[in-house]
């Protein structure tokens, strides 16, 4: 008997922050946004999830496992994104026709993300686009734009193929194609910069991202005036810092745009609350500390924070202010006895 074959491919990809959001959508099924967005991918060895995907003839069906549980193919994101590469497959493929036709060979992927999943902490953008450069991998896609398949698993995972600063084009075309994503600047673009995550909880949070944009679409004023007269002018406007390394408007065009998502959401029809009290004392804080920093003339230490469908800030923190951060952050929001980093990261509720 010859043994069956198994090809292999691990990927992993880091999560992405967005500094200005991507909220709502012009289409749902094809995830096509109604503005540009514009992230930071954080390094690799960071937040970020592993994916393996093995192909063989011994396999009957696709399967799918995450964080070690089977979970259903029927997710219609996860057949586009395998559609689409497997188009691509098809397109260059050289075994095609042949006994070793590895294009209908079935696929096993596992995926792992190494913090909670759904706590505001962007866990479908690492893993639709780990899962997309290891599928593509394995089917021997090689070139062409992986963002356009990871896409189309979760609009945010476009962003996360990429490193450093990256920019994801709303695009015009009503087929998507030109909605794709673009390093803007390399990851060292502002020196050594970190991101400090202050996670408030690490729970699932109530309004799926899908659902806060849609209502925010729907019913907010606040959000009509973002997509008619702000958020453009803001994208432009954090290219043009990017491209100056001008480190000070970043940080305020970043706030900006976070607090403005977030109003979006309060304003909505029912309101979609992701933010806290501790999320508030952050921002309050952070204000504090940049007013301080430009008083005593060292715009250069400034941070900014941002927040995502959740309750959770990160923060971004040149290297020569982290100490000061961290201590002020120890003090102000001083750690429970009970919760522990381990305790958040296994996604376990802390104990009141
Ligand atoms: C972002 N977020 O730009 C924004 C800011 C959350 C707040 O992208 O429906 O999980 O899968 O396309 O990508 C979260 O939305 O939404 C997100 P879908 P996704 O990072």
């Amino acid at each position: 008997m010859t043994p069956h074959k198994y090809f292999i491919v691990t990927a992993t990809a880091p999560v992405n922050i967005a500094v200005i959001k991507y909220w709502g959508k012009r289409d749902e099924v094809l995830i096509l946004p109604l503005n540009d967005s514009v992230s930071f991918t954080l390094s690799q060895d960071q937040l970020c999830a592993t994916t393996t995907a093995c192909i063989s003839p011994a396999f009957t069906n696709d399967a799918f496992w995450l964080n070690g549980k089977e979970e259903s193919l029927e997710n219609p994101r996860i057949q586009n994104c395998l559609k689409e590469i497997r188009r691509r497959a098809k397109e260059s493929c050289s075994s095609c026709g042949s006994e070793d036709d590895i294009t209908s060979w079935p696929v096993h992927i596992c995926s792992a993300n190494n913090f909670p999943t759904a706590a505001g902490l962007a866990s479908s953008a690492a893993g639709y686009a780990a899962m997309v450069v290891a599928v593509a991998e394995v089917y021997g896609v090689s070139g062409g734009d992986l963002s356009v398949a990871a896409r189309q698993g979760s609009g945010s995972a476009c962003r996360s193929v990429l490193g450093g600063i990256v920019r994801w084009y709303k695009g015009e075309q009503l087929d998507g194609s030109d909605s794709v994503a673009r390093q803007v600047a390399p990851p060292d673009h502002f020196g050594e910069l970190h991101a400090i995550l202050c996670v408030a909880s690490g729970r699932r949070k109530k309004t799926g991202s899908t659902e806060g944009m849609r209502r925010c679409v729907k019913t907010s004023l606040v959000m009509n005036m973002r997509l008619t007269s702000t958020v453009d002018a803001r994208t432009k406007n954090i290219v043009k810092a990017i491209a100056e390394k001008d480190w000070s408007s970043f940080c305020d065009l970043t706030m900006s745009d976070s607090q403005e998502m977030h109003a979006a959401c309060l304003t909505a029809s029912p309101p979609v609350v992701y933010m806290t009290d501790t999320s508030h004392a952050v921002v309050e804080l952070v204000h504090e500390y940049n007013r301080v920093v430009v008083k005593e003339g060292q715009p250069q230490l400034k941070i900014c924070y941002t927040f995502d469908a959740g309750p959770n800030a990160c923060l971004f923190v040149p290297a020569a202010a982290v100490g000061q951060v961290m201590s002020l952050l120890l003090k102000v929001f001083p750690p429970s006895d009970h919760c522990t980093l381990d305790t958040y990261l296994r996604g376990l509720p802390c104990p009141t």
